[in-house]
Formats: C-alpha cells, sequence, structure tokens
C-alpha cells in the first residue's frame, strides 16, 4: 500500500495522512456533495469511487464525464469536493472542468500519476499515484492504483466525518494490505484466460455484464478489449441487458459475465442474465469465486479469481478484464502499446 501513493502517507490506528493535506475537519464535514470528474478509464474508476465514497463516508457522489462538464450550466458551490481523476493529469477535458468546478468555488483534489502535471497545478490538495510511467497508452495499471487512492481518500473522509470508527477504518486499512498477495493470486487465473482469449480472438463483436460494483468493471472490460484490441465491445449493467443489449445476442456473441458473490451484485440475477444469454446461443464466459459451484456448471467457461471485500472486488475483478484485451491483442497481432489513434494523454 505504502507504493501505491507517491509522496509521504502515512496509515496508522485507523487514519491515512496524505502529504499536503489542507482541508480542515470543520471543511470536512461541511461538505455536501463531491463531484468526480473524469475521461475514460478514470472515469470508471470514479463510480467505483463513489461506492467507496458513499458507503464509508455517507456522502453524495456524482460522477461526470469531464468532456460534458463544462458544455452544460452544472450546479456547483463552495460545499462541494470537485475530484479530478487523471493518469497523465493532462487530459484536456478533465483539466477544463476542474478548472470550471473550482472556479465556481469547489475545493478542487486531483488523483494524478504525474507530479507537476496541469491537473496537480490546479489542485488545492494533489492525491499521487505511483503507477508509472505506464509504457502502454491504454490505462490499466493507473486503473486498480486509482481505486486504492480513492478507497484511502474514503476511509480519511469517512474518519473526518466521523461516519467511520477508528476500528472499522483500522479493518479497511488492513484490507488494503492484502490488495498485492491477491493481485498476485488473481494472476494465477491468466491460462484460462488465455483459452477465451484464443477460442474467441476472431469475435466480432463483445458485451461485459456486471451488476453494482462490477458494473464499472464490466464498462472497462469492454473499453479495453476497444481500445487495444480493436473489438467492437459493450459494458453494460446486468439489469440493462433486456433493455436492448438482448437483441444483439446470438451465437456468436461472446458475453462476459463478471459474477463474484458480493453484495449489491445481485448474483441471483446475474444467473439470470447467464440462462437468457444461453438461451439465445450466446456464449458466456464467467468470471467467478475459487469457490463457486454454479454459475461454473452454467457457463462455457469460467475465470476463477479469489474472494475479496466489497470495497476491493472490483480492483482484483478488473485484473481478468485486462489480461483477456491484452491477449486477444496480442494473437491479431496488434501492437498492445502503442494502438492506433489513441494517444497517452488526450491533450486537445
Ligand atoms: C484518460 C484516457 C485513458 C485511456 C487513454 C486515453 O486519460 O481516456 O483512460 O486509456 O489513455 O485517455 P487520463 O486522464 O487518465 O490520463
Amino acid at each position: 500500500v505504502a507504493d501505491t501513493l507517491r509522496g509521504r502517507m502515512l496509515l496508522s490506528e485507523g487514519d491515512v495522512h496524505f502529504e499536503g493535506w489542507n482541508l480542515s475537519a470543520d471543511k470536512v464535514r461541511a461538505l455536501t456533495k463531491v463531484t468526480i470528474l473524469a475521461c475514460g478509464t478514470s472515469w470508471h474508476s470514479g463510480i467505483v469511487g463513489k461506492a467507496m465514497i458513499e458507503s464509508l463516508a455517507r456522502l453524495p457522489v456524482e460522477v461526470e464525464l469531464a468532456s460534458e462538464f463544462r458544455y452544460r450550466d452544472p450546479i456547483v458551490e463552495p460545499t462541494h469536493l470537485a475530484i479530478a481523476i487523471s493518469q497523465s493529469g493532462e487530459t484536456a477535458d478533465t483539466l477544463a472542468a476542474f478548472k470550471e468546478a473550482k472556479a465556481r468555488g469547489a475545493t478542487a483534489l486531483a488523483l494524478c500519476n504525474v507530479i507537476g502535471s496541469a491537473m496537480t497545478r490546479e489542485a488545492d490538495i494533489t492525491i499521487l499515484t505511483n503507477a508509472g510511467p505506464e509504457i502502454g497508452v491504454a490505462s490499466t495499471k493507473a486503473f486498480t492504483t486509482q481505486l486504492v487512492g480513492l478507497y484511502l481518500l474514503a476511509v480519511k473522509l469517512g474518519r473526518m466525518r466521523g461516519t467511520l470508527t477508528v476500528k472499522a477504518a483500522q479493518e479497511h486499512l488492513t484490507a488494503l494490505t492484502e490488495v498485492p498477495k491477491m493481485i498476485e493470486d488473481v494472476l494465477k487465473c491468466e491460462p484460462s484466460v488465455k483459452r477465451v482469449a484464443r477460442e474467441f480472438m476472431g469475435a466480432q463483436d463483445f458485451l461485459f455484464l456486471g451488476r453494482g460494483p462490477m458494473h464499472p468493471v464490466a464498462l472497462e472490460g469492454a473499453l479495453k478489449l476497444k481500445e487495444i484490441s480493436y473489438i467492437h465491445a459493450e459494458g453494460y449493467a446486468g439489469g440493462e441487458m433486456k433493455h436492448g443489449p438482448i437483441a444483439l445476442i446470438d451465437e456468436k456473441m461472446p458475453v462476459v459475465i463478471i459474477a463474484p458473490k458480493q453484495p449489491h451484485v445481485a448474483y441471483e440475477k446475474i444467473i439470470g442474465n447467464i440462462e437468457e444469454v444461453r438461451a439465445r446461443g450466446g456464449k458466456v464466459i464467467a468470471i467467478i469465486d475459487e469457490d463457486d459451484t454454479h454459475v461454473a456448471t452454467l457457463a462455457d467457461h469460467i475465470i476463477r479469481i479469489p474472494a475479496a471485500s466489497a470495497l476491493l472486488a472490483p480492483v482484483v475483478a478488473t485484473i481478468p478484464m485486462q489480461l483477456l484485451s491484452y491477449h486477444v491483442a496480442d494473437l491479431r497481432g496488434n501492437d498492445v502499446d502503442q494502438p492506433r489513434n489513441l494517444a497517452k494523454s488526450v491533450t486537445v
């Protein structure tokens, strides 16, 4: 965990000390809303961050597409905390939205990977992730690192607002110290991911489904596949399947269903999704817990992942998504580090 964030960061007695943190307890208690501003993969981590902050600090969070924010008339007040999430710290739309929120009175917090980047210069507070430099254009380790940064921030806000006891905060911090081991364990799924990649490398479309905390994981799985494999992919919340994407399902359509048994994932409903896909001839690739015996019998392919606490499950479940797009892209002969048409930081 110490390696996750740059600068001095101390975890002690249920508290997180970020270097340069200058928000008083009074100001944190007076906050009425958090607005997360981000693009692409960073926007997906914002959706995970929303669940973390709402659950631990009991503050309402809105996750805004930064590319839309400045083109409307957003409601921003001095009691709002605007969080810009960006690997590069330079993405033009995120920077513009961040400036807009700050100009309208919000406190500005940047969660970025690059010291001295435009967003860190703009910010009142910066939390520096230590995920770089990323060699590839598509954001991967930045995503998982942003999730850890958001988790730590949620614990800090929860402590300052009094919504988390010292004991509860310490339990979350202890769970975070298990992340490196969890990542080591989840990487063991690579052989099964490779088998899936070989079978579906020629697919024209993919669908990714997840509920609750697995919804942003599904969105990210689809985005990574698009970015480096150039395969059309859609990520959907499981409950939305019947509102449209179900029309796409036929025997040519692989559907990745992210189904660890987690609170808010609605495991029973996910089983319904699997049955609906199978009934239309679609091929189900299920991401499941190591000890799952039920979904394992329903899916065409399974990828097992280690059990994780509710707020860390998205970190773990994202790894097989990243590996899948990597192996599919590699098998198709694509340059996984320099995908066509993509820039590391989108500055226009
Ligand atoms: C945002 C982003 C990345 C994506 C690609 C293009 O970048 O959309 O998520 O993978 O690199 O830019 P950032 O604001 O997180 O640097």
